[in-house]
């Protein structure tokens, strides 16, 4: 590069903000410069709103008439950590969701709480990396507003949800039956970004299809994130925590598949 080309840019620049006056320079050279700088800087705007849109942009809802007859449980369906068969014995009335970490305000929401809340249905596909699909109807508190009671710290870039289970991955149907098993039992987690967490159709789901969430799909409470596959939907949710970045939990990769090879975006 001449020399003089960085101190060019940064005139045309300059000049561009009206910060400087453009007397005394090459007129034209200063022009061209501009409008390339002006181009080049439109580019990378476009390009970045089409990689917001397509994060932002719903996925497809469905109607009653599509809901499936029965939701296949997978994974976990009955967890025996942390107490969670007593939670489920008084059906999760003293059961309180943990909402932590990078916040001003840490939160206890009883299901009570959270169905108080500002509540969305929504009847959407469900795709497992295992090669299976249904279409169930969620109902559940937007996450969005719960992080607004929160207050993020401004150095909170995820949200982890913490789970009761350590899933038996080993054995016979469940996921990942062929993947190597020297790994301890880890408790399911999962992580989004909070451009996930802030998404519309980003709910934690108390209901599917109209009725308490069974215990088989995640009872008391479930995450739903529906652009992404089903491994990022964290069943038996026991606490939300907002982080900085995830290398330092579990084995590092941001959740429990991850940590066992599966990619940590699973965008469908
Ligand atoms: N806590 C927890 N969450 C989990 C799992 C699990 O084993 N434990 N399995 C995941 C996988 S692989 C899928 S496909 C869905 C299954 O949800 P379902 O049981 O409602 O079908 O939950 C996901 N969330
Ligand atoms: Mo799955």
């Amino acid at each position: 590069m001449p020399p003089d080309t960085n101190r060019r840019r940064f005139l045309g620049l300059a000049a561009a903000m009206g910060v400087l006056p453009v007397a005394g320079c090459d007129q034209d050279a200063v022009n061209a410069e501009v409008t390339a700088t002006l181009d080049s800087a439109e580019t990378l705007t476009r390009a970045a709103q089409r990689l917001f849109i397509s994060r932002t942009s719903l996925a497809p809802e469905f109607t009653e008439a599509d809901i499936a007859p029965s939701f296949r449980p997978n994974g976990s369906v009955s967890p025996r950590e942390h107490g969670y068969k007593a939670f489920a014995k008084t059906k999760f009335a003293d059961w309180k969701l943990r909402v932590e970490g990078l916040v001003e305000k840490p939160l206890d929401l009883s299901l009570a709480d959270l169905r108080a809340m500002p509540a969305r249905t929504q009847i959407t596909r469900h795709d497992c990396v295992e090669g299976w699909s249904a279409i169930g109807k969620w109902t559940g508190a937007p996450l969005a507003p719960i992080l607004d009671l929160a207050k993020p710290a401004n150095t909170a870039k995820y949200v982890v949800f913490h789970c009761f289970d350590a899933p038996d991955y080993d054995s016979g149907d469940d996921d990942g039956s062929e993947l190597s098993s020297d790994l301890k039992p880890d408790l399911y987690y999962e992580s989004i970004d909070l451009i996930d967490a802030r998404h519309p159709q980003t709910i934690l789901a108390y209901e599917l299809n109209g009725a308490p969430l069974p215990v088989s799909n995640g009872a008391p409470l479930r995450v739903r994130v529906e652009r992404q596959l089903g491994y990022k939907m964290a069943k038996y949710i026991k606490s939300v925590e907002l982080i900085a970045d995830y290398s330092k939990i579990a084995g590092g990769n941001g959740g429990f598949w991850e940590d066992r090879g599966y990619e940590w975006y699973a965008g469908i």
